[in-house]
This record gives C-alpha cells, sequence and structure tokens, in this order.
C-alpha cells in the first residue's frame, strides 16, 4: 500500500516536472517570438509595454512598430514597472536622431523630457507613471524608417526601437 503511494506521488512528479518544462519551454518561445507588430487598421488603437524595475531591466515590449504611414495612429503606452523611480514616455523621432532627441530630454521635464521645439520630433506621450497607462493619438508619417525612445532621463540608451511606416 505504501509502495503504491509513493510510485503514485513519483509517478505525479515526473508528470508534473515533465509538464513544466514544457510550460517554461513554450514561454521561451514566446518571448523571443518575433516583436513586430503586424500593420494595423486606422482607428486601431495599439498597446505597447513599458516594463523592468531598473535601469539595466528596463525595456518597451516591442523592438519594431510597424503601421501604415500617414494614418491617425492610437497608442496605448502601459507601464507595467514596479519601481516608482521608472516613468517613461514614448517618442517618435526621425531617422538618426534617437540619441540628440534622447539626450536633449532631460532640460524639458516640464513638457514630458521632450524639447518642444525639437524639428526631429515626430509625436511624442505624456510620460506615464507605474501601473498607469496613457493614451495618445498622431498622424503618422510618410512612408520610412523612423525610430522611437523613451526621453525619461537615462533611458533612451535602452529603451528604443524601429518605426516603420508603409
Ligand atoms: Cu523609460
Amino acid at each position: 500500500m505504501k509502495y503504491t503511494i509513493i510510485l503514485c506521488i513519483l509517478a505525479m512528479s515526473l508528470w508534473a516536472c515533465s509538464g513544466s518544462s514544457n510550460e517554461s519551454h513554450s514561454q521561451t518561445e514566446t518571448t523571443a517570438a518575433p516583436v513586430a507588430t503586424t500593420p494595423i487598421n486606422e482607428n486601431d488603437t495599439i498597446e505597447i509595454i513599458a516594463s523592468g524595475a531598473n535601469m539595466t531591466e528596463m525595456r518597451f515590449n516591442i523592438k519594431t512598430l510597424k503601421v501604415p504611414a500617414n494614418k491617425i495612429l492610437t497608442i496605448a503606452l502601459v507601464n507595467e514597472s514596479t519601481d516608482a523611480t521608472m516613468p517613461h514616455n514614448i517618442v517618435f523621432v526621425q531617422p538618426g536622431t534617437a540619441n540628440d532627441v534622447g539626450q536633449a530630454g532631460y532640460k524639458f521635464e516640464d513638457n514630458g523630457y521632450v524639447n518642444p521645439d525639437d524639428i526631429n520630433v515626430i509625436a511624442s506621450s505624456p510620460v506615464v507613471q507605474i501601473n498607469e497607462t496613457v493614451y495618445f493619438q498622431f498622424t503618422t508619417p510618410d512612408v520610412g524608417e523612423y525610430e522611437f525612445i523613451c526621453s525619461y532621463p537615462g533611458h533612451w540608451g535602452r529603451m528604443k526601437g524601429n518605426f516603420i511606416t508603409e
């Protein structure tokens, strides 16, 4: 009787082990899946998630945002960070200007860390605090390959990606 129970427990833990390893395997695949969003229709809202509890973990959940050119786009920027020192924004900029816009941003806290006169800024979101979501809308530029960053001080080097309109 005891043996049977032990065998049962053994069998169950083996099954549980293989089950959980399968789970983590598929989870890894999900994380590694292509991060580009597919083209969207006008009036769709694109959700972009910023996360990470510190300066090395902070990230956007997408590396490439691909959308139609010259359309009104609504972005929902979600801040899933759990650390209050991690506010974020998202700033869409002209090609090759991510570093310049990012570096200039820290002087403009009152304008969400974006220089209001910066001609390289296409659009920028308000700053979103942790556990909050901000929505903002803008018209996408002509067909091209642009960039996006978080211009919160110290973030733009890590939090950046490609913004493609087609
Ligand atoms: Cu940020």
